[in-house]
């Protein structure tokens, strides 16, 4: 590793070792690398070089940026990081705030440094963050002033963290870039240099950290939107998915300016919202989940949508309903496609004619895929296994022993039952976790879900397995009623009865229950483990 440009140590001290990495793939020409890189060279300052610099990077209610000038305020970051705050390379600096031009310069600013960013959720308390800083030995932090009081208290916990600089403050870090020069020489550092350190929440146990390089967030740019999305530079990004979700990172900062497109970098955004900003930045590109599409299917025909091109949907399985009533509302099929922290973003997915309602899709070039028995053999067309991927990218845990659980024989197993059919399309079951044992029987809760969700009095809903003393588990269904149905149990019993219609009658949900909301966790993903858990 005598090539690193780290001097702080600490991230190759703590990968795990390389016999458990999972075997990586450079099939592809475009995916070959050279041993020196710093993706912030790669996607910002060559942006320049190629001419955008007059282009706008970023549009946001805060304000626009163009390439040029969200290089200068980078650099002018980067410049505050190295000289007022010693920072050295190698040194985990935290990311603190909702999506905005600043966060953005700020990612670019520690890349630049040749540091890793360790981007959070807003919405994390102090003991979140607290184990995150822990876990990563965090040094510095940059933090949206209206989010540093959790960051505060967990600063008091934690001995490695001694830097915070607020931004959004014009006391913080807006007052040191006054007087910083707009040019920075980026540390040079090796394509498997760490680059960042992205937290997944799991249910379960302490966060775990997964270790990317700057190589791996090149692989993402030049995989997932080269393949599926097929951008043109004209294009404009929209979209919910946080910064620090490696959904949004890629989706929202990365793939734009690998193409000198422009991105719209909005704080908070309800369905209706997301709507609204689509007609007015003409977007034509949106990322977000499978609910948000639901959510915003009814709303959008009272706005003009006909910027919009390509909708790309993540985090959890698409309903089939869910893109026939976005596709009727606005007459474009959704992108889905599954992407893992662990993975840093998409691997299987599908475009355009390719798509096959149900199935997420196809390993996109440069991954590949199989679907497991619990030996990790693989399973004939058409029986349900465990999902297995391999590719450019990959699962490495920071000093974690759940490595072993995730890498196995140098595949990725992300958790999720799926099936491949006859033509190499692979259909989400459930998470491992997610299957319901019912006598004897295996059920799907997200299979019931569909089925519920083709009702048309479901606004929204979540099935599980709650403990039963005859068959073991019943199913359970919490099920959101569209405003103008009365929750009462004549509705029950037509859900019930609509669900045996659909499916083998031993799936239907012995159990209803009717809920004004569903646990949710900000990156749209539904919390089944609460509602088992009851709370
Ligand atoms: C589930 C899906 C069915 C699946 C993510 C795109 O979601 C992302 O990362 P996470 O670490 O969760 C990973 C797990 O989420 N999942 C995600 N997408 C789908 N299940 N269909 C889908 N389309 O269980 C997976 O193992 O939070 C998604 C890009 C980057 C990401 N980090």
């Amino acid at each position: 590793m005598s090539y690193t440009a780290h001097v702080d140590t600490f991230a190759a001290e703590n990968l795990p070792p390389r016999s458990l990495w999972p075997e990586l793939i450079f099939d592809l020409p475009e995916l070959h690398y050279p041993q020196r890189l710093n993706c912030a060279t790669e996607l910002l300052d060559r942006a320049i070089e190629r001419g955008w610099g007059d282009r706008f990077a970023i549009r946001s209610p805060r304000g626009d940026l163009t390439y040029r000038q969200l290089l200068e305020l980078s650099n002018r970051i980067a410049r505050v990081l190295v000289e007022d705050l010693s920072l050295i390379p190698g040194n985990r600096v935290l990311l603190r705030g909702a999506n905005s031009p600043m966060m953005a310069a700020c990612w670019f600013a520690v890349m630049k440094a040749g540091a890793i960013a360790v981007a959070t959720m807003p919405l994390l308390r102090a003991k979140e963050l607290t184990d995150i800083v822990t876990k990563a030995q965090v040094s510095h932090a940059l933090c949206d002033s209206a989010l540093a009081e959790e960051l505060e208290i967990a600063r008091t916990r934690c001995d490695s963290l001694s830097m915070i600089l607020h931004f959004h403050d014009e006391a913080g870090l807006e007052s040191r870039l006054r007087d910083k020069p707009a040019d920075f020489r980026n540390v040079d550092t090796a394509a498997e240099d760490t680059a960042l350190i992205a937290f997944t929440s799991g249910t379960t146990g302490l966060p775990k950290g997964t270790m990317h390089f700057h190589r791996d967030v090149m692989a993402i740019c030049d995989s997932f939107p080269r393949s599926i999305l097929k951008p043109v530079a004209g294009d404009v990004y929209l979209g919910t998915p946080p910064l620090a979700f490696t959904f949004g990172l890629g989706g929202l900062l990365l793939f734009p300016m690998r193409f000198g497109s422009s991105t719209v970098l909005i704080e908070k955004l309800t369905p209706e919202e997301l709507l609204r900003a689509v007609q007015h930045h003409r977007a034509s590109i949106v990322f977000t989940a499978p609910t948000f599409y639901r959510m915003m299917a009814p709303l959008a025909a009272g706005f003009d949508l006909s910027s919009l091109e390509k909708c790309v949907s993540a985090g959890e399985a698409l309903p089939v309903s869910t893109r026939q009533l976005w596709k009727e509302a606005t007459g474009i099929d959704i992108i889905d496609g599954i992407g893992a922290t662990e993975m840093l973003h998409i691997f299987i997915s599908a475009a355009g004619a390719d798509i096959r309602p149900g199935a997420t899709g196809r390993p996109i070039p440069g991954y590949r895929a199989r679907v497991c028995d619990a030996d990790g053999n693989t399973v004939q067309p058409g029986t349900v296994g465990m999902l297995a991927v391999q590719g450019p990218t990959g699962c490495r845990y920071l000093a974690d022993e759940r490595q072993t659980r995730y890498v196995r024989s140098g595949w990725n197993f992300t958790g999720d039952a799926y099936l491949m059919d006859e033509d190499g399309y692979y259909f989400f079951q459930a998470r491992a976790d997610d299957m319901i044992i019912s006598a004897g029987y295996n059920i799907s809760g997200p299979e019931v879900e569909d089925a519920l969700m083709t009702h048309p009095a479901v606004a929204e809903c979540a099935v599980i397995g709650v403990a039963d003393e005859e068959r073991g588990s019943i199913v359970k269904a919490f099920v959101v009623p569209r405003k103008d149905r009365a929750p009462d149990a004549a509705l029950a019993r037509e859900l019930q009865d609509w669900v045996k219609g659909r499916l083998a009658p031993y799936k239907y949900p012995r159990a209803v229950e009717f809920v004004p909301t569903l646990p949710r966790t900000e990156t749209g993903k539904l919390q089944r483990f609460k509602l088992r858990k009851g709370v």
